[in-house]
């Protein structure tokens, strides 16, 4: 199905902008997966259902194309003179299979002008672990070529908190549900000030996702995030509109002045 869709040229991908808050500059952008349908309009992945497709080679056909995708952009973007750090969502299916890092590998050999470290793949916590020993053995022989890892969705799994010990990762990403009433919920507050600092114990930035309005970025950057990612600062946007939206982004005055 999928398959059918990328060949007729729908699938798209769209770029969200993530910031430093508290200078109003631009850290890096999300992948994130949009299917043109022809009749049913822009589609996200929940509602395409990737869910259904797990372990299936389709999974890992799709998976590919958004990264083989993604290099082609940085490399596009690159000769216009525009750089940032993408990432990618990427379910641990396709990371335990099909020998992920040689496959990884010979794409960046297809595209040397992209450094690796310009590449970051997101897990996709929801997504079952099943057998984490080789899980860390594809992150760590992966990261030693300069690929940065995040753990997405950070909190809502199964074992978030084993994740965080045995998992190398750059970043970890705070859950939107978590964000969702964090200016009045006590309780959410205290929930991300824990995951700020067991995330710094491991030496793992926090970034938020899923900011919405200027007061949950006040309060995020209250408790010590300072990296955000939302529709208060951007909507997924065409790769075409990225370096304009940078250029024109001054950051907002509220999180500036905090
Ligand atoms: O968990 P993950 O980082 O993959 O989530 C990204 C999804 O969340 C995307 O589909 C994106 O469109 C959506 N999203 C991004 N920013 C916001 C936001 O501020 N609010 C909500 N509700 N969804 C968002
Ligand atoms: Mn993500």
């Amino acid at each position: 199905m999928m398959k059918e869709a990328a060949r007729r040229g729908e699938l798209e991908i769209f770029y969200q902008p993530k910031v430093d808050m508290s200078k109003g500059t631009l850290v890096g952008v999300e992948a994130l997966l949009r299917w043109r349908h022809p009749t049913l309009g822009l589609l996200q992945p929940e509602m395409f259902n990737l869910a259904r497709l797990q372990n299936e080679s389709s999974v890992i056909d799709l998976g590919h194309w958004v990264i083989t995708k993604t290099l082609q952009q940085i490399s596009d973007w690159r000769k216009a003179g525009f750089q940032t750090p993408v990432s990618v969502n990427i379910m641990v299916s396709e990371l335990i299979n099909d020998n992920f890092c040689d496959w990884l590998s010979g794409i960046f050999r297809h595209y040397s002008d992209v450094d690796p470290s310009m590449l970051e793949l997101e897990i996709v916590e929801s997504s079952q672990i099943s057998d984490p020993v080789s899980l860390f053995e594809v992150i760590t022989q992966c990261r030693l070529s300069g690929v940065k890892f995040a753990l997405d969705d950070f909190g809502t799994g199964y074992s978030s908190i084993s994740h965080m010990r045995n998992l190398p990762a750059d970043h970890v990403k705070i859950d939107k549900m978590f964000v969702n009433e964090i200016v009045h919920n006590i309780q959410d507050q205290e929930l991300v000030k824990f995951i700020i600092a067991i995330a710094s114990v491991f030496e793992r930035k926090a970034i938020a996702e899923g900011i919405e309005n200027v007061n949950q970025g006040l309060m995020l950057m209250r408790l010590g995030c300072k990296i955000g990612q939302g529709y208060a600062i951007a909507r997924p946007m065409a790769a075409v509109d990225l370096p304009g939206w940078v250029n024109e982004y001054k950051g907002h005055p509220e999180w500036m002045a905090a």
